[in-house]
């Protein structure tokens, strides 16, 4: 289990109370359906999705935009059981929607990175340093973890 410092906590608290989530939503999928195409097999139902413009405006992608940010912050609510929150969640990713693993990384890719680079750092200009990164990427990587924790 991981032991969260109490910097970590607010850091991590902080980063959420500043997110937009209509904002960070879209840049955050929208790059990975674009940045990993072959996510885009997985949302087939969704409709066209055959370029970056295809997918930004595409309602259903928008739609789920929010609801995986949602997702995010159930993690941010219950960061001391972050495996048990996530349970259910593993198991529709594995068995129901047949989700591999390794897309996990690259979500955690298009999180990190963009997300922290441009979301959050513009939205916490100079308070975004090192620490809360660090306490940003630590969080998106038990997040990961208990992701795949059905696949183990
Ligand atoms: Ni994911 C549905 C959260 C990564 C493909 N996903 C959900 C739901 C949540 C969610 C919440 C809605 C569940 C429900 O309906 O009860 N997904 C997350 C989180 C991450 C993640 C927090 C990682 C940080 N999902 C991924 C990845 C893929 C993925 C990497 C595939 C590449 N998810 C899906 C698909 C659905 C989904 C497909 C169903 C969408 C739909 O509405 O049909």
């Amino acid at each position: 289990m991981v032991v969260w410092t109490d910097q970590e906590r607010a850091c991590i608290q902080d980063i959420f109370s500043k997110l937009n989530y209509e904002d960070a939503g879209p840049k955050a999928l929208h790059r990975a359906l674009v940045v990993y195409p072959w996510t885009q097999r997985y949302f087939a139902s969704f409709g066209k999705l055959y370029n970056a413009e295809a997918i930004m405006f595409n309602p259903k992608v928008a739609a789920h935009r929010v609801v995986v940010l949602h997702g995010l912050d159930r993690a941010m609510k219950n960061m001391d059981d972050i495996k048990n929150t996530y349970a259910e969640l593993s198991v529709l990713h594995s068995e129901k929607l047949h989700v591999d693993p390794d897309n996990f990384r690259y979500v955690y890719n298009t999180f990190v990175f963009p997300i922290c680079s441009i979301v959050i750092a513009a939205t916490m200009g100079t308070s975004f340093t090192a620490d809360v990164q660090a306490a940003w990427q630590n969080f998106l990587a038990v997040v990961v973890s208990a992701l795949r924790r059905q696949y183990h």
